[in-house]
C-alpha cells in the first residue's frame, strides 16, 4: 500500500510573527519535519523543505497595539527573530518564505479569482460588529464583554480566555471596541464564502476511506469529528485594513482571511525558491539534490504532480485547516496535489502547566538560545525524547539536566570520547586493523547492521521519539561493548585484540555520524570531523567499513558537557520570576472612583515635606512613626509602610503629605496627616517625591 514518490515536499506550519515562538512550537512542527527532512536528504531523495512566516490575521495589528507600533514593524522584528533562531536550532529550510512578499499576494489573489472564476465562493451578506468611531469593522479579537458563560468581564469575541468557550461576538454581554472602548454597532457587510460542505462526500472518501491506517489516530480522529458534526460555509474574506486585498472591484478594505492566504504560503514559497534558483543561476546541488538548471516553473513538480509526496507538519490545533479547509481549497483550485499525511504533534506541556508566552509559563527559543548558545543539540534531543506524538507530553527542566548527563554525556558521548581516546593511545590514532573476531565482535557487528532501517522504519513511521530512542541504543550498545571487552586491559596481553575492538568502536562512532545527523546535526558535524570522515549518506550507514584501516582520525574533543544543579535551578527560578511577573502585568488596573467637583478637591491640602525622624512602633509590623516638616509645623504622622521601608531608608526623603485630614489615634498616638504612596499591582508601595527638591511646605494642586 505505501507507494513510492518520485520526491517530497515537506511544510512546517507557518508560525505567526506577531511575537517570539516558545520550545513547545518546536516539539509540535519544527524538529520532527526538520528529522525527516535531513533523514531525506540523507538517504538521497529529492525533497524540498519550506516554512516562514505567517505575516497576516488581526494577530499582528493586536500585537502591534500592545506594543505601541505598526503592523509592519511587528512582522519584521518577529520574522527576523524567528527566522535566526530556528538557523541557530539547525532547522535545514530550503526557504524561509513571508507571507508580505508580493510572489504570495499575488499567488493568493490568484488561487481565489481562480475559485471565484469558476462560481465556487457564495456572497453572503450579515452583520458585524462596527465602531463608528473608529470607522471599522471590529475582528472577534477586538471586542471584549463579558462571558455568556463564566461571567468574566474580559472575554474575546472569540474565545474566552478564563473558561476556554469558543464566543461569537455577538454572544458577548456587554460588548466594546478595544479601539475606542465604544459600545459597537451592528451593521452589514458582505463577505465571500467557501461551502465547505459541498466537500463532505468527497472528503469523507479521501480521508476517511483512504487515510484510515496512515494517518495518525489523533489527527484521523478529529477529521471523523468535523466531518460527522456536518460542515458550514466558511468565509475567506474579512474587513481589515491589514493582509492581502480581495481582487474585486467593490470589495474595498476587504482582506482575505488569514487561514486562506497561509497555506497557500506554502505554493508561493516554492515559487519563491525555484524562481530565485532560476534568476540567480544558484548552484544549489548536493551529491542528492541537483537544483543546477532549475527552473522557475520547477514549482509545478512539487505542487502538480502526483508523484510528489507532500507532508504537512503542525501542531494539533492546525490540523482542521491543514486536513480540511486547505485541501478543499487545493481540490477547488484544481491541478493541485494532496497532502499524503498531515502527522501533527498534540501540545507540550512545561513543569506541569501548559505552555503559555502571555502567562510568563514557557521556554522561549531566543531565551533558549541567549542562555545555552552552545547547545542547540541539547534541546532537540530533549524535545525529541520528549515529543508529544500521541498524546500532551511535558518538559521539565530536571529531565532536560537528566537527558543530556545521563545519556547525552554518559553514553553517546562518553562513547565516541573512549573509542577515540583508546585509538590514540594504542594505535597513533589511525584506524587499526580487524583480525578474528570473537562471539562478541561477531554480535555487535550484526547488530549495528540492523540499527539503520531499524531508525529509517521509525522516520518513515514519523516515530521521531522511537527513532531518537534507537540512536541512542546504538551509541549504547558502542558503550557496553567497551565495557564487557575492556581493551584498555586486554592491551597487556592481546594487542590484536585491542585493534579489532577499536576498529569495530570507530565503526560504530561512524556509523553514528551518519544515523545522528538528522536528530543532532551539530554533534554529528563535530564527530565527523573528528572521525575526519566525509561522507553522509544513509544508505551507507550499516556498514562495518565505513573508516577504511589506517585512515588518520582527527583531534578528539569532548560533544557533551554535564550540566550543574545551579545552571538549571537557575532556569526553573526564571520560569517562575517570569509568570509573575505576567501575573502582575496582565492585572486589570483599579477602576476609577466615581466623579468628585473641583471644589471637592480643592478641599485638600496637599504639601510637600520632609522625613526628619523614623522608628519603629512597637507590638506593630505596619507602622512606621514619622517626624515630618511640613513647612507649617513638625508633626507626627504614623504611616503603614514598615513593610516596604527600614525607618533610615525614609529619613530625609521628601514626601507629599495630606495636612488638613482630621488627626486620629493610632496604637496610642496621635497621627497629624497622611503620607502619599503609589502602590502598585503586587502591593508595593513607593513614595512620591517632586522631581526636584522643593522646599518643604510647597503646596501640590
Ligand atoms: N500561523 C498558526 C500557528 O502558528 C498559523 C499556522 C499557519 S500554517 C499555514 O499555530
Ligand atoms: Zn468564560
Amino acid at each position: 500500500m505505501s507507494k513510492d514518490f518520485k520526491r517530497y515536499l515537506v511544510t512546517a506550519a507557518l508560525p505567526y510573527a506577531n511575537g517570539p515562538k516558545h520550545i513547545g512550537h518546536l516539539a509540535g512542527a519544527y524538529i520532527p519535519s526538520d528529522v525527516y527532512v535531513r533523514y531525506l536528504r540523507s538517504a538521497g531523495k529529492e525533497v524540498v523543505f519550506v516554512c516562514g512566516s505567517d505575516e497576516h490575521g488581526t494577530a499582528i495589528p493586536n500585537q502591534a497595539l500592545k506594543e505601541n507600533t505598526t503592523a509592519q514593524a511587528i512582522i519584521d522584528k518577529y520574522d527576523a527573530q524567528i527566522k535566526d533562531c530556528f538557523q541557530q536550532l539547525g532547522m535545514s529550510f530550503d526557504i524561509y518564505h513571508r507571507t508580505s512578499e508580493h510572489i504570495h499576494h499575488e499567488t493568493s489573489q490568484e488561487i481565489f479569482l481562480n475559485l471565484y472564476n469558476k462560481g465556487l465562493l457564495t456572497e453572503e451578506v450579515s452583520e458585524q460588529y462596527y465602531d463608528d468611531k473608529a470607522n471599522v469593522f471590529l475582528a472577534d479579537r477586538y471586542i471584549v464583554g463579558t462571558c455568556p458563560k463564566c461571567a468574566n468581564p474580559n472575554a474575546y469575541g472569540d474565545q474566552c480566555e478564563r473558561c476556554g468557550s469558543t464566543l461569537s461576538p455577538r454572544e458577548l454581554i456587554n460588548p466594546t471596541s478595544t479601539l475606542t472602548g465604544n459600545a459597537p454597532v451592528l451593521k452589514t457587510t458582505k463577505h465571500w464564502y467557501l461551502p465547505l460542505q459541498n466537500y463532505e462526500g468527497w472528503l469523507t472518501d479521501w480521508i476517511l476511506k483512504s487515510h484510515k491506517d496512515d494517518w495518525k489516530v489523533n489527527v484521523y480522529g478529529q477529521c471523523k469529528s468535523w466531518i460527522d458534526a456536518g460542515l458550514q460555509p466558511r468565509a475567506m474574506t474579512r474587513d481589515l485594513d491589514w493582509g492581502i486585498k480581495v481582487p474585486l472591484p467593490n470589495a474595498e478594505g476587504k482582506v482575505l482571511y488569514v487561514w486562506f492566504d497561509a497555506p497557500i504560503g506554502y505554493i508561493s514559497a516554492t515559487r519563491a525558491f525555484f524562481n530565485e534558483l532560476e534568476e540567480k543561476k544558484l548552484k544549489y546541488a548536493t551529491p542528492q539534490r541537483n537544483f543546477v538548471n532549475a527552473k522557475a516553473t520547477d514549482w509545478k513538480h512539487y505542487w502538480q504532480d502526483s508523484e510528489t509526496k507532500l507532508i504537512h507538519f503542525v501542531g494539533k490545533d492546525n490540523i482542521v485547516f491543514h486536513c480540511i479547509i486547505f485541501p478543499i481549497i487545493l481540490k477547488a483550485a484544481g491541478e493541485y496535489i494532496l497532502p499524503e499525511n498531515v502527522p501533527a504533534n498534540e501540545f507540550m506541556n512545561l513543569e506541569g502547566d501548559k505552555m503559555s508566552t502571555s502567562r510568563g509559563w514557557s521556554i522561549e527559543m531566543h531565551e533558549y538560545l541567549a542562555d545555552f548558545p552552545q547547545k542547540p543539540d541539547v534541546l532537540r534531543y530533549a524535545l525529541l525524547t520528549n515529543l508529544p506524538e500521541t498524546k500532551d507530553s511535558e518538559f521539565t527542566w530536571k529531565d532536560f539536566q537528566a537527558k543530556n548527563n545521563n545519556e547525552l554525556v554518559a553514553i553517546f558521548g562518553n562513547f565516541v570520547n573512549r573509542a577515540l581516546v583508546l585509538t590514540q593511545k594504542y594505535f597513533d590514532n589511525k584506524v587499526p586493523a580487524q583480525s578474528s573476531l570473537t562471539q562478541i565482535d561477531q554480535r555487535v557487528l550484526s547488530e549495528l547492521k540492523d540499527f539503520p532501517a531499524k531508525i529509517a522504519a521509525s522516520i518513515d513511521a514519523y516515530r521521531f521519539r522511537e527513532a531518537t530512542a534507537s540512536v541512542m541504543d546504538l551509541a549504547r550498545l558502542g558503550n557496553k561493548y567497551l565495557a564487557e571487552t575492556e581493551p584498555w586491559k586486554l592491551a597487556k596481553t592481546n594487542m590484536a585484540g585491542v585493534a579489532t575492538i577499536l576498529n569495530i568502536s570507530l565503526q560504530i562512532a561512524a556509523n553514528l555520524s551518519i544515523v545522528v545527523e538528522p536528530f543532532l546535526p551539530f554533534t554529528a558535524v563535530k564527530l565527523r570531523e573528528m572521525l575526519q570522515f566525509n561522507q553522509l549518506n544513509w544508505n551507507e550507514a550499516g556498514s562495518a567499513n565505513l573508516l577504511v584501516v589506517g585512515h588518520s582520525l582527527g583531534a578528539s574533543a569532548l560533544l557533551f558537557e554535564k550540566m550543574e544543579d545551579n545552571v538549571i535551578e537557575k532556569q526553573i527560578k526564571k520560569l517562575h520570576d517570569s509568570k509573575k511577573e505576567m501575573e502582575l502585568a496582565n492585572q486589570p488596573v483599579i477602576p476609577a472612583k466615581v466623579e468628585i467637583s473641583f471644589d471637592d478637591f480643592s478641599k485638600m491640602d496637599i504639601r510637600v515635606g520632609t522625613v526628619l525622624a523614623a522608628e519603629r512602633v512597637e507590638k506593630s509590623k505596619k507602622l512606621l512613626k514619622l517626624q515630618v516638616d511640613t513647612g507649617i509645623d513638625k508633626r507626627t504622622v504614623m504611616s503603614g509602610i514598615a513593610e516596604h521601608f527600614a525607618p533610615e531608608q525614609i529619613i530625609g526623603n521628601q514626601v507629599t503629605i495630606l495636612v488638613n485630614l482630621a488627626p486620629r489615634k493610632i496604637m496610642g498616638v496621635e497621627s497629624q496627616g497622611m503620607i502619599l504612596m503609589a502602590e502598585d499591582k503586587d502591593g508595593k508601595l513607593r513614595l512620591l517625591h517632586p522631581n526636584e527638591a522643593v522646599s518643604a511646605g510647597s503646596t501640590i494642586s
